[in-house]
Order: structure tokens, then sequence, then C-alpha cells
């Protein structure tokens, strides 16, 4: 089960990540973990790789951590969180938000939980109208992790996180997208063919250029204006050294599409 659990294939420039334990609407158990970030491992290092796209396989996206992979078989009993997030939830966060390549992700139904915020790390979110978003945690006796209480009151603001994370209430696609939670809500039927026109178009685009602007926008959260602009200074000196910013001003006064080579 565990060997598959996550499907990588990799074409036109973008790695499709897929959870695949659909009979348990994708929650996480340790062995599924480690092969998801293998997987982005081998996506980040991969030099044809210029977007991630994350999307579920069934019926749901992911539900979270696995209750039944936390119960420790000596007491029958759930064991300690600490280490699971330390080991496994709070790296994959680190690792959505620090690869210098765009991730979109595509909610092809229920995000619940850990599954619910793992989401919501990604660059982009697009969400099949069906699909909805619940903080589960507080259903079990536990707090919002993998950076929900971080992203939640950012996103939408902290009367909408607290209601969300106190009841642990069904957030529907259209809703969320309301909020401002996702970036777009889009029909079932059309869900993974708008996620990978998405995650393709990204993959021409100047991948140095969008890995500097999400680190760029990670860093304003906490930054004053000050401290911003100097971030935007350096990053964009970088990008000017690029062949991407010589390609695209060329292109644009030669009136052509530019051809980007993300470097
Ligand atoms: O160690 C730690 O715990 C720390 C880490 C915490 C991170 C977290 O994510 S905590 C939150 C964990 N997740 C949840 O509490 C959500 C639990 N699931 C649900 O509440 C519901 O399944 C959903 C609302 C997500 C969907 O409901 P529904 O009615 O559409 O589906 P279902 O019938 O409940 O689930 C379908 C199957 O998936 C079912 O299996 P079965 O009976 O057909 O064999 C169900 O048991 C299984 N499933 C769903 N969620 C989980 C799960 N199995 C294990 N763990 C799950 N989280």
């Amino acid at each position: 089960m565990s060997q598959n659990s996550i499907l990588l294939e990799i074409n036109h420039g973008v790695a499709e990540i897929t959870l695949n334990r659909p009979d348990k609407l994708n929650s996480f158990t340790r062995a599924m973990h480690a092969r998801l970030r293998e997987a982005l491992a081998a996506a980040r290092t991969d030099p044809s790789v210029r977007a991630i796209l994350l999307t579920g396989a069934g019926r749901g996206f992911c539900a979270g951590q696995d209750l039944a992979d936390v119960v420790d078989p000596a007491t029958g009993k759930p064991g300690k969180v600490n280490k699971t997030l330390a080991e496994d939830y709070n790296p994959l966060i680190h690792m959505l938000q620090e690869i210098p390549i765009p991730v979109v992700c595509a909610v092809n139904g229920v995000a619940a939980g850990a599954g619910a915020n793992i989401a919501l790390a990604c660059d982009i979110v697009v969400a099949a109208r069906s699909a909805s978003f619940i903080q589960a945690f507080v259903k079990i006796g536990l707090v919002p992790d993998a950076g929900g209480s971080y992203v939640l009151p950012r996103l939408i603001g902290l009367a909408r996180a607290k209601a969300l994370a106190m009841l642990g209430d069904k957030l529907d696609a259209e809703t969320a997208e309301r909020w401002g939670l996702i970036w777009r809500c889009v029909d079932d039927a059309v869900l993974l063919a708008e996620a990978r026109k998405l995650a393709q178009h990204l993959a021409t685009q100047p991948t140095k250029a969008l890995g500097l602007i999400k680190q760029a926008l990670h860093a304003s959260l906490g930054n004053d204006l000050a401290a911003q602009l100097a971030v935007e200074l350096d990053h964009q000196s970088q990008c000017a050294d690029s062949h991407d910013y010589q390609e695209g001003v060329g292109a644009f006064l030669e009136k052509r599409k530019p051809a980007f080579k993300g470097h």
C-alpha cells in the first residue's frame, strides 16, 4: 500500500504528484509522508521540472492524519503527536514553502485537518466546486497544525479563522474562493484540466522570477516596509541578471512571444 501511496509523473515541465490512498480519503501515514518528501525532492532536483501540481486520487483530496496510524499497538491508544509533527508535517510545510518553483494544488474533494492545511501551503489552490475545507482538529481534541494557525488568519482574517478552527465546520469551495482562502473554484469536470493548464503555463514562465516572487511574498508577512523594499531590491537584481529578463524585454520590443528558459 505505502509503495504507491504517492504517484509522481513528470510531463512538459510539470511534476504531477497524486496522494493515492483513496479508500482512506488519502489520509497520511508516516510511510506516505516519506514518499511525498521523496517525490518533492525528485521534482526539486530535476532541472526539467518548472512547476508542481499536487492533487488527490478518488473522491477526496486528503483527510489529514490517518487516525488509525497514530494508535500505539502496545496500548491501543493514540501515541504522542510530537514525533509526526516534528518529523513529517512541519518538514512537509517547509518543503512546500521553500521549493523555488510554483506549486499548484487541485483540491478534488474534501480537505480535512492537516489535509486542508497542506493544500493551503501550496502557492495557487484551485478546488472543485464540490470540494470542501474542514479544520477538523477540534473534533478530535486537537488544534490546527500543518501551518493552519499561521495561514488562516493571514488569508481570511482572525474572525473567520477562529470560527473555522473552533467549530470545525465544513467550508464549501465557493465560499472558500469568495473569502480569499483559495484562488479559484471550478466545475468538478474541469478541475484537473484547468489545474494542469495552469501548471503547464507556469512551467513556461520565468522560473527564477516565480521562485523569488514566492520567497518575497512569504517574507513580506513578517517584514516592515523598509525590510521588504530591501528584499525587492535584492530579488530584482537577481532577476535582472537572468536570461529570462533579457528575453522578456527583447520579446516585448520585438513584438513576439517570449521563450523563457527558466534561468
Ligand atoms: O498524530 C496526530 O494526530 C497529529 C496530526 C494531526 C493532523 C491531523 O490531520 S488531525 C485531523 C485528522 N483528520 C480528521 O479528523 C478527519 C477525519 N475524517 C472525517 O472527519 C471524515 O472522513 C471526512 C469529513 C473527511 C469525510 O467524511 P465522509 O463521510 O465523506 O467519508 P468517511 O466515510 O468518513 O471516510 C471514508 C473512509 O476513509 C472511511 O473508511 P472505511 O470506513 O470506508 O474503511 C474512513 O474511516 C476513512 N477515513 C477518513 N478520514 C480518515 C480515515 N481513515 C483514517 N484516518 C482519517 N483521517
